[in-house]
C-alpha cells in the first residue's frame, strides 16, 4: 500500500481479514512509539498514513478524537499510543517489553506519566517566539532530563531503562528525545542544546537506542525534523515530505 497520506475525500483502503493495520502519520512521535514496537517485534502490519489537517471521514469514524496512532485488526480498534504498545506486547509476547517485576512495572508507568513534563516544554519551546520564554522552556527540559538521568542511573548497568534490552518505556520516551536536537536548530538558540556532560547516562542511552534496528527503521534525522516543523509552522504540514527516501 502507498505510504502517501490519505486526505479528506480519499477512498477508504479496504481491510483484509486477519491483517493488522496502523493509521499513522510519518512525523508523529506518538505513532512512532507504536511503529517502534511493531518494528522491534517484527510484526507485519500495513500502514495507512493520514492527513491530520484534512482528515478523511472514515478516519474520524474510526477514532472520533481524530488522532493517530490507531491499530485495527478485524473488528478491533485500538487508539492511544500507550494502549497500542501494551496491546501489541500482550498479543505478540516475543521480545517482551513490559517488565515482569511489579516494582519495575510500576516505575515504568510513573516514568511515562512524567514524560508529559518533557513533552510540554518541548512543544512550548517550539512555539515560543521570545528569548525569555525559550530560556524558561529550556530550563524545564533540562530539569526533566536530569530527572531521567538519575532514574536511568538507578536502573543498574543499562544501557536501557529495561537493562540490557529495551523496555516499553524506552520506546515511549525515544520519539521525544529524538526531536530534541531539532529544537536547537529550529530555534537557532544554543540555550536549548543538550549538555551531554551533565547527562552521561542518558547520552549513552541515546547512543544505544540509535543502534536498535527499530529506531533506525523509524527515525528521521534532526534536519528532516526541522524541515517538517517548518512546514507545520507555515500552516501547511507536508505529510509526504521525504517519502521517496523514507
Ligand atoms: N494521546 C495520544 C496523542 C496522539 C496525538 O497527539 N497525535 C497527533 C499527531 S502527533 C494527532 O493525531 N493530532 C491530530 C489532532 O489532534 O487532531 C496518544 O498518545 O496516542
Amino acid at each position: 500500500m502507498s505510504l502517501k497520506s490519505h486526505a479528506q475525500g480519499s477512498p477508504f483502503p479496504p481491510t483484509k481479514p486477519g491483517v493488522l493495520r496502523i493509521y499513522s502519520m510519518r512525523f508523529c512521535p506518538f505513532a512512532q512509539r507504536t511503529r517502534l514496537v511493531l518494528a522491534h517485534k517484527n510484526i507485519p502490519c500495513e500502514v495507512v498514513n493520514v492527513d491530520l489537517v484534512k482528515k478523511p471521514d472514515w478516519f474520524l469514524a474510526l477514532n472520533p478524537l481524530g488522532q493517530v496512532p490507531v491499530l485495527q485488526i478485524d473488528d478491533k480498534i485500538i487508539p492511544e499510543s500507550t494502549a497500542t504498545c501494551d496491546w501489541l506486547d500482550d498479543v505478540y509476547p516475543e521480545n517482551r517489553l513490559q517488565p515482569v517485576d511489579p516494582y519495575l512495572k510500576v516505575w515504568d508507568r510513573v516514568l511515562h506519566e512524567y514524560i508529559s513534563k518533557l513533552i510540554g516544554p518541548l512543544y512550548g519551546a517550539m512555539r515560543a517566539t521570545d528569548a525569555s520564554e525559550i530560556e524558561m522552556k529550556a530550563a524545564e527540559i533540562k530539569k526533566h532530563l536530569q530527572f531521567y538521568e538519575e532514574k536511568l542511573k538507578g536502573r543498574g548497568d543499562g544501557p536501557f531503562f529495561g537493562g540490557s534490552k529495551p523496555s516499553g518505556f524506552d520506546f515511549l520516551m525515544w520519539p521525544f528525545y529524538e526531536r530534541l536536537p531539532a529544537l536547537t536548530i529550529l530555534k537557532d538558540n544554543p540555550v536549548l542544546e543538550i549538555e551531554a556532560d551533565k547527562i552521561p547516562t542518558l547520552t549513552a542511552w541515546d547512543k544505544a537506542m540509535r543502534q536498535l534496528p527499530a529506531v533506525k527503521n523509524t527515525m528521521f534525522n534532526a534536519l528532516s525534523h526541522v524541515n517538517w516543523y517548518k512546514s507545520v509552522g507555515k500552516g501547511t504540514p507536508d505529510y509526504d515530505m521525504y517519502l521517496a527516501e523514507h
